[in-house]
């Protein structure tokens, strides 16, 4: 791993804003900033970044030659107490598509290397500063959505799962040291006693384990939002009730059965949770060659759905709502769909469930089916694990289920007898694989994976 050039890059976004921020992160940081960055406008007095004090900020001006590219400020860290955990500036110039990436060029033509994305993050996780964990925890913050997604990825950056991770471990190092410790003395293995009490703690510990992976569904809510497709009849509403959550007119809504052909996507977020919308055609058979294809696509959407939401016209006739329940009811999974009567405002009959009717009109009906969407998803679900750790990740999820096989390896080890060696050779497996989410144990791949999802200038 290459830790001896001086890297820089662009921190901020493209395009036009107030200001730019240029990072630069190594050995040579200071020296090849001073070359180009003077305190005074008549450049008489050069500028001696090297013997600034660490967190200090700088106005000056950074010239290329004799052109002056623009008035920045210019931040000093001290490894190692810097991002990276190596000497760091960061030079703040005003924002725009030009200067940020005239200053760069002007860095790189001094010594710098363009940085690869993630690398500065990737060389605080090298240098120490922060594990695996939390260097991924870094990406899911920025690229977070909703109050829910920054929360968990906040917490984890602040080492919430890092320290399950430590307390695990010794858990399984006290595990390791009650066999091994048997071992010195007992030449037939294990004795009784403290056999059950290896037993215990390994089972408590899976148990543990477990509830923490199953909160990788909440986690999978929480990163990528939930996946709701409206379904339906031709003209029961879908449309209609789409563009009202979303408060646009996104979708073509018309009086004609049929009207929608390709299925539409629009994310909102409700109540802090996302939720990734998507209108479909109508259900039903069609002799029509482009909506038929419509529908299947609509079948297909639904069947990727986390949640479905299936509208039943309550303007139609009694026997055709009895027949589309019906329908409903025998073909989705009543874990994962919802359904409510349509343009409640028009029925002919009043619908005698009445929570499960919704009308444009009605705004409270509308809150109610939020309500209802909301609570679908969370029935039992969205809570977190007994340790409050959500897993939003699914390396993470690998290595715990890793680790959940490994330690229960060493229960049926252990059950059939076997001398302690073998049993500690098998909780040794567990603590590698709890190693990987940290990045305690690591290779290559697993790194440059990780690092290549950043964006650039992180
Ligand atoms: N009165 C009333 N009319 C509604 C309501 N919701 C939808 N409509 C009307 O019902 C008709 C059909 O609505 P759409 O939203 O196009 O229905 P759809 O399910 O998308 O239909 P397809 O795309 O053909 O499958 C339109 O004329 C809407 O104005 C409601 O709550 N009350
Ligand atoms: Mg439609």
């Amino acid at each position: 791993m290459n830790l001896v050039d001086t890297i820089t890059a662009i921190s901020t976004p493209a395009g036009e804003g107030g200001i730019s921020v240029i990072r630069i992160s190594g050995k040579n940081a200071f020296a090849v900033c001073s070359q180009n960055f003077y305190k005074d406008k008549n450049r008489k007095k050069k500028s001696s970044i090297e013997n600034e004090k660490t967190h200090t900020v700088h106005f000056g001006y950074f010239y290329k030659g004799n052109e002056l590219i623009d008035e920045v400020l210019l931040t000093v860290f001290r490894n190692p107490n810097s991002y990276t955990g190596e000497d760091v500036i960061e030079i703040s110039s005003h924002g725009g598509y030009l200067i940020a990436g005239k200053i760069l060029s002007e860095l790189i033509r001094k010594g710098a290397r363009h940085a690869e994305p993630g690398e500065f993050t990737k060389r605080a996780f090298l240098n120490g500063r922060i594990d695996l964990s939390q260097a991924e925890a870094v990406a899911d913050l920025i690229k977070a959505k909703t109050d829910s997604a920054h929360s968990s990825s906040i917490k984890q950056l602040e080492g919430s799962l890092s320290d399950f991770v430590g307390r695990t471990r010794q858990e399984i190092i006290n595990i390791i040291s009650l066999v091994e410790l048997e071992l010195d003395f007992a030449e037939e293995g294990l004795e009784f006693v403290k056999k059950d009490e290896v037993r215990i703690q390994t089972e408590n510990l899976i148990k543990k384990i477990n509830s923490i992976v199953s909160s990788y569904i909440n986690g999978k809510v929480i990163r990528e939002g939930v996946n709701l497709v409206i379904a339906g009849r031709p003209n029961s509403g879908k449309s209609s009730l789409f563009n009202y959550l979303l408060k646009t007119n996104r979708a073509i809504v018309s009086e004609v059965p049929g009207t929608t052909r390709d299925y539409i996507e629009e994310s909102i977020i409700i109540n802090g949770i996302l939720f990734n919308l998507t209108d479909t055609a109508g259900l039903r058979v069609s002799g029509d060659l482009i909506e038929s294809e419509g529908i299947r696509r609509s079948y297909k959407k639904i069947n990727d759905a986390d949640l479905i939401l299936y509208l039943i016209d309550s303007s139609d006739t009694p026997e055709n709502i009895r027949e589309d329940y019906d329908y409903f009811s025998k073909t989705f999974d009543t874990d994962k769909s919802l359904f409510f009567y349509s343009k409640n405002d028009l029925a002919r009959k009043k619908i005698p469930c009445k929570e499960n009717c919704i009308s444009l009109l009605d705004d409270d009906s509308i809150e109610n089916l939020k309500n209802e969407m909301i609570s679908k998803i969370s029935s039992g679900k969205i809570l977190s694990s007994a340790d409050g750790i959500i897993i939003t990740n699914l390396r993470h999820k690998i290595c715990l289920e890793n680790v959940v096989t490994a330690l229960s390896e060493a229960k049926v080890t252990l059950d059939r007898k076997m001398s302690g060696e073998f049993i500690s050779v098998d909780l040794r497996n567990a603590l590698n694989y709890l190693g990987e989410i940290t990045g305690e144990v690591t290779n290559d791949d697993i790194l440059n994976n990780i690092f290549r999802n950043f964006c650039i200038g992180k």
